[in-house]
């Protein structure tokens, strides 16, 4: 494994923005432990005093309002495991190297997340009939270097179409504690199945719109070619990967040795195959637990390891929908949605 500065556990990849990676060879459970969970900062966390702080919903509304947090707090809350992968998840891995955070495997995690139905405050604020989009914005903004950016202070936001607005939750607890600075603090939204961009942190405003919106995150960044047209990144593509052993470790030969990883996709996991050959032949693995809706799903395989030598391992996922991992990277993806094989070496003593 490369030389790497860590933080509290995690991979420092940049300081400015703040963007540290949770080493995912450490995956041991089902739930992400929020201190290992991966964090991703576009401009400086925002400093929010729960007090002051409110939360508006506006636009094609019939009753604009806005919601402290202690009011937000006495209504009817939900719990969900969501897991939450970075788009850019995998980036170090692409040849020719690309732009952008070069995340490895640990831009993805999975905590329980607490907080009020989205539904909720929609009703209470009555959609408009010409309501098509919802906005969140954050209390995060920054200049751009980039010369497609506008001039001045770019928030960060994102839409969703209506259609989504059930699924979405607002959360102000991770894991069973205060949602931590760093992920949101005090409220954040959580899109799930959708790559993370859309779970936008330290939520200030919801507005309803009648038309698409065309932000800079939603439009000229976090966004991949789809047919000849630029499209806003959605749905998280279907993924397995490996934790252990990792790229580069070494195994006992003539034993068994646990592989095991998680895999995750927009809809349900059906079922995980591992290749310790290089993609010759393909075994079926275990699926661990339960399947979650929006939770990725443990898996294990028992490889009985030959004499010494090396090997080649690879995992791939499929799911409910017969959607499985490309074996040849789709450019037209650009620097996100990262899903092809990932084949890993190892070492057999
Ligand atoms: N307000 C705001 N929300 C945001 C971001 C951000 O920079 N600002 N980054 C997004 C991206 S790209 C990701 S991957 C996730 C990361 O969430 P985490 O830091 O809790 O892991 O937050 C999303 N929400
Ligand atoms: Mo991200």
């Amino acid at each position: 494994m490369k030389d790497r500065q860590l933080r509290d556990g995690k991979i420092v990849r940049s300081e400015e923005p703040l963007n540290l990676e949770s080493p995912f060879e450490n995956l041991d459970g089902f739930i992400t432990p929020t201190a290992r969970f991966y964090v991703r900062t576009h401009f400086p966390v925002p400093k929010i005093d729960k007090d002051e702080w409110r939360l508006s919903i506006l636009g094609e509304v019939e009753k604009p309002f806005d919601i402290s947090f202690d009011e937000l707090s006495k209504l009817e809350t939900r719990t969900l495991p969501v897991t939450l992968e970075c788009a850019g998840n995998n980036r170090e891995f692409l040849e020719p190297k690309v732009k952008g955070v070069q995340w490895a495997l640990g831009a993805v995690g999975n905590a329980n997340w607490t907080g009020v139905s989205l539904s909720i405050l929609l009703e209470r604020a009555g959609l408009k009939s010409s309501a098509r989009e919802i906005i969140f914005e954050g209390a995060d903004a920054g200049e751009l270097e980039e010369a497609k950016a506008p001039r001045g202070k770019v928030t960060f936001a994102r839409s969703i179409p209506l259609e989504k607005a059930q699924d979405v939750l607002l959360a102000y607890r991770m894991n069973d504690v205060d949602l931590p600075p760093l992920h949101g603090f005090p409220l954040r939204a959580i899109v799930p199945g959708w790559y993370a961009m859309a779970s936008i942190k330290w939520l200030t405003r919801i507005v309803v719109t009648d038309r698409s919106f065309n932000g800079y995150y939603q439009t000229l960044d976090y966004a991949f070619w789809k047919n000849g047209e630029l499209a806003p990144l959605r749905e998280m593509q279907t993924k397995a990967q490996i934790a252990r052993p990792a790229n580069g470790e070494t195994v006992p030969a003539n034993s068994n040795v646990r592989v095991h990883g998680a895999a995750w996709t927009s809809g349900e996991i059906s079922k995980v195959e591992v290749s310790v050959d290089g993609g010759s032949t393909w075994k079926e693995a275990k699926l661990l637990g339960e399947s979650k809706p929006n939770a990725w799903r443990l898996w294990e395989y028992n490889w009985q390891t030959p004499k010494a030598g090396s090997a080649t391992l690879i995992a791939r996922a499929f799911d409910s929908r017969g959607e499985t991992q490309p074996v040849e990277r789709d450019w037209d993806r650009g620097t996100y949605m990262i899903n092809q094989l990932l084949p890993i070496n190892v070492a057999i003593e």
